[in-house]
């Protein structure tokens, strides 16, 4: 995707860094207290976490705010096309923390939208960060709404509040958690502002001393939900230990030719829990 396009910077978004270049190596938090980035490390950690959310909203950011990392960072969206992976302490536990390309929707089916649409939905993370720009609240809460239909275990990184503050932009973030039902931190991950509190949140959901109960959308009719419920048995019969059947029956009533092909094809099943973190399984060997 970053290949043949011509990405487009955001206007409103003076990018000072230069493509390319980490986020956060200087800012307050760079030496922020109970966390060691571990970088690269193959070993396993306690827990895995996800970095969601759309594009060009600061996920690579935050990614390499925790572990120390390069990941590609610059303002036009679509820099991330890959998976990658990293670590860091907080506390007592170790993190590999995974950086998603950025998605609009969970039904998306461009090539890295993919990506990360399999890894949260079949990757099983013990928590997904999902990232949103505060100046765009309304559009980018479609995803996160998306990621609730199938986990709770979710933290919300309101992030370029700094810019959403030079907009004139207010947010009511205990509302919005209250609504959502899941914690939402704000963030100003390029300057570090607001990453201890959310280190603390992911501690909090990841470990269940915050049990989390995302805000879920009500829609079916009986017979609709005859149908999912059928299929979703289905599906479990025929790929053993397949994550979020009941998502993946909805989207074949739907049609979606991504899914229709996998279940015939036969790669639906290598989604499973298999596939968790397959990259850091082959680093380590
Ligand atoms: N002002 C401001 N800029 C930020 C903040 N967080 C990230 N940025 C900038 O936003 C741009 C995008 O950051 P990335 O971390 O590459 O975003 P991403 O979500 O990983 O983008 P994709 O991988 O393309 O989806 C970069 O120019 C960052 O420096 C923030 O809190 N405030
Ligand atoms: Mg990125």
């Amino acid at each position: 995707m970053a290949g043949a396009e011509l990405p487009t910077p955001r206007a409103d978004r003076p990018d000072t860094q230069g493509p390319g270049l980490t986020g956060c190596g200087s800012c307050a938090f760079a030496n922020a207290a109970n966390l060691t980035k571990l970088g690269v490390d193959p070993g396993r950690g306690d827990y895995i976490a996800a970095v969601a959310g759309n594009p060009n909203t600061g996920k690579s950011t935050v990614f390499n705010a925790l572990t120390g990392l390069r990941q590609h960072v610059g303002n036009w969206p679509g820099k991330t096309v890959a998976r990658a992976e990293g670590s860091f302490q907080y506390r007592d536990y170790r993190y590999t923390l995974v950086d998603l390309p950025g998605t609009y929707s969970l039904l998306s089916t461009s090539g890295d939208e993919d990506i990360a649409r399999d890894f949260l939905l079949f990757g099983r993370p013990d928590v997904t960060i999902v990232v949103v720009d505060a100046t765009r609240l309304e559009r980018n809460l479609n995803l996160v709404l998306q990621i609730l239909q199938i986990t709770d275990r979710v933290v919300v990184a309101l992030n370029l509040m700094d810019e959403a503050g030079r907009h004139g932009i207010t947010i009511d973030v205990r509302h919005l958690a209250r609504e959502l039902g899941v914690p939402v931190v704000p963030t100003s991950a390029r300057n570090g502002t607001g990453l201890p509190e959310l280190l603390e949140s992911v501690e909090q959901v990841a470990n269940g001393t915050v049990v989390t109960k995302g805000v879920r959308v009500q829609q079916r009719d009986a017979r609709l939900e005859r149908a999912v419920s059928t299929l979703a048995r289905r599906l479990a019969d025929e790929f053993p230990g397949l994550d979020n059947t009941r998502w993946v029956a909805l989207r074949l009533l739907e049609g979606d030719p991504s899914i229709e092909r996998a279940v015939r094809d036969g790669t639906l099943g290598g989604l499973g829990h298999g596939a968790r973190l397959a990259g850091a399984a082959e680093e380590a060997s």
